[in-house]
């Protein structure tokens, strides 16, 4: 599973910002602080997160298309992307911004439209608890809890123990399904 941005400024690049898998040795922990979703983790050549700062860089006042490639544990694949994607900076919270969405995975990320990054340790949610230590311990954009999580806890299988607490996609599997 992975999610990238497409600059449309000079040509069409693609910039990988997050991958979840499972290799070699044992999936990434993206139960992880503020400081290292601004910062990045992970192997790039495996499963990571680009990092809030470098997703800011890539994405400030420029045309830039965000690309979600979704697997389920069937091999079923499907895809959504969004125009005019950006992230603001840390001052504001990594808030996230989509445009139009268009693909066959159904639009799961609308709903967290305008929403700030969130971790276990800094809550930056709409909802009185914390969406991020709720719902599988990753960063997200979460605006009041779930729609979306691709940060949750990797399940090396379908079922999710919890609904929520896996890579869940709203429209492609629900909520106990995990990615
Ligand atoms: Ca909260």
């Amino acid at each position: 599973m992975t999610v990238g941005v497409l600059n449309h400024n000079i040509f069409s690049l693609l910039k990988i910002i997050q991958r979840r898998g499972y290799y070699i040795d044992k999936p990434q922990d993206f139960n992880r602080s503020w400081y290292q979703y601004s910062v990045g983790f992970g192997s790039l050549n495996e499963d990571f997160w680009l990092g809030n700062d470098k997703i800011f860089a890539l994405t400030n006042h420029k045309d830039v298309e965000l690309r979600v490639d979704l697997e389920d544990f069937s091999g079923k694949t499907a895809y959504a992307k969004f125009s005019n994607f950006f992230v603001m900076s840390e001052r504001r919270k990594y808030q996230m911004f989509l445009g139009s969405y268009s693909g066959d995975a159904g639009d799961s990320l609308k709903y967290h439209n305008g929403s700030r990054f969130s971790t276990e340790d800094q809550d930056n949610d709409e909802n009185s608890k914390s969406c991020s230590t709720d719902h599988g311990d990753g960063g997200w954009w979460f605006k009041s809890c779930v729609h979306s999580t691709l940060n949750g806890f990797y399940h090396k299988t379908a079922k999710a123990t919890k609904s929520w607490r896996g890579i869940s996609w709203r429209t492609f599997g629900g909520s106990t399904v995990s990615l």
